[in-house]
């Protein structure tokens, strides 16, 4: 009798796969099509060069900013460097870090809010001080706050008079980390005993353009305008999907046990499938508006399925089939907590234990992995 056998085809470009002869089309290694029979299989040209990318770019920022940094340097002035608790991934930029290298910095984590208020703040703080320490910045100080529930904003601006003392404190960070709401608090409760006035200013060799507080009559407080992120969720998605992407209120973490095949799927924006590894419990972080499903076999039919019949929300309306998606491989070697993040728009918590995760995203969004940055009081 006939014997049927499936007939597997590259996930990316839809050529037949075949484990015969690596220098003809569809070519894929026997040994990763008997480990992965379920998942999603790519043939080597595209795992190669295409879509398949296990160095995901990084969070970026803008060459014009180079003239801010000179100016602080000259000046030996104070960086507050404002971080976005949430989004951190989306407002730590690496290349801005090297350039931050021998300046004095002084991290505020914006946003508390938004993360669960049983996380475990001594945790959270020691997270973002260890990676600015990998980052090599020197941190002279550091501290948590949020401008919506207040929380440590009279320390952050008793700490900004006494850095202000003797010299000019400059704010930069990425767009939407929160500087400006910042600054607009500090006013609140600022009397203005100089000689000088609250104006704008242009930055020195560019058109780049700030407020300027006096904070006594030789030293100010500089506004700089944030570095844009090109490779955020946010930037991918139409206004619609934004507003529900950013989150206003506490994220609480969503649980689910993820066993191997099944995925988590983020609207119809991102999804995680658990390729290989123990099945593993997940706390995902994201906005309350995104719905957050465990999706049981194939992802690629069930992702399809539910783009067609809008049956997850949000979506990008050019996002209509699971093709329209970049993958990522991530292997988990470490121990203990750790993060798969989709910069934008939240991440998932695990414990590391050998898993290999396969990652959608929109094309061109950053994929991360980092130790859990949310640990819980009393856990
Ligand atoms: N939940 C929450 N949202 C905040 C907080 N601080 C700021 N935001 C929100 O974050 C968004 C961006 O804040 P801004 O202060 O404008 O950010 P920015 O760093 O000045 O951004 P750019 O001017 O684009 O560089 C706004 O929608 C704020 O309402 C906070 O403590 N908690
Ligand atoms: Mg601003």
């Amino acid at each position: 009798m006939a014997e049927l056998s499936k007939v597997y085809r590259c996930y990316h470009c839809g050529v037949i796969l075949q484990n015969d002869d690596n220098s003809k089309p569809g070519y894929i290694e026997k040994e990763v099509m008997e480990k992965y029979p379920e998942g999603l299989l790519l043939c080597d040209n595209c795992f190669k060069n295409e879509r398949f990318n296990s160095s995901p770019k990084e969070a970026d920022f803008e060459v014009s900013y180079e003239s801010i940094l000179g100016e602080i340097k000259i000046k030996n002035a104070l960086v507050v460097y404002v971080v976005d608790v949430f989004s951190f991934e989306g407002s730590f930029i690496s290349k801005l870090n090297k350039k931050l290298e021998g300046i004095d910095v002084f991290a505020v984590a914006s946003k508390r809010d938004l993360l669960p208020s049983e996380a475990d703040n001594d945790i959270l703080q020691h997270y973002i001080e260890h990676r600015l320490r990998v980052s090599k910045l020197t941190v002279k100080d550091s501290i948590l706050v949020s401008t919506n529930s207040g929380y440590n904003m009279n320390i952050l601006h008793e700490k900004l008079i006494k850095y202000g003392k003797n010299r000019d404190i400059y704010f930069i960070g990425a767009t939407t980390s929160g500087k400006s709401t910042i600054i607009e608090d500090f006013l609140r409760n600022y009397t203005n005993n100089t000689h000088n006035l609250i104006t704008t200013y242009t930055f020195n060799d560019s058109d780049l353009r700030g407020f300027r507080i006096p904070i006594n009559d030789s030293h100010y407080i500089y506004e700089t305008p944030g570095t844009s992120i090109n490779n955020s969720i946010i930037s991918k998605a139409d206004k619609i999907s934004q507003n529900q992407i950013i989150p206003k209120k506490t994220v609480k973490a969503r649980n689910f046990k993820l066993s191997p095949n099944n995925s988590i799927l983020f609207g119809g924006l991102v999804g995680i499938q658990l390729i290989n590894g123990p099945r593993t419990n997940v706390s995902c972080y994201a906005s309350s508006e995104v719905n957050i499903n465990l999706i049981k076999g194939d992802l690629e039919n069930s992702l399809t399925n539910l783009l067609k019949k809008k049956k997850v929300s949000p979506i990008i309306d050019y996002i209509k089939s699971a093709t329209d998606f970049d993958a990522y491989d991530i292997q988990i070697p470490e121990k203990g907590s750790r993060d798969i993040g989709i910069l934008g728009l939240g991440w998932i918590n695990f414990i590391g234990n050998n898993q290999l995760f396969r990652v959608f995203v929109p094309k061109g969004v950053y994929v991360y992995t980092t130790r859990g940055k949310v640990q819980y009081v009393n856990k």
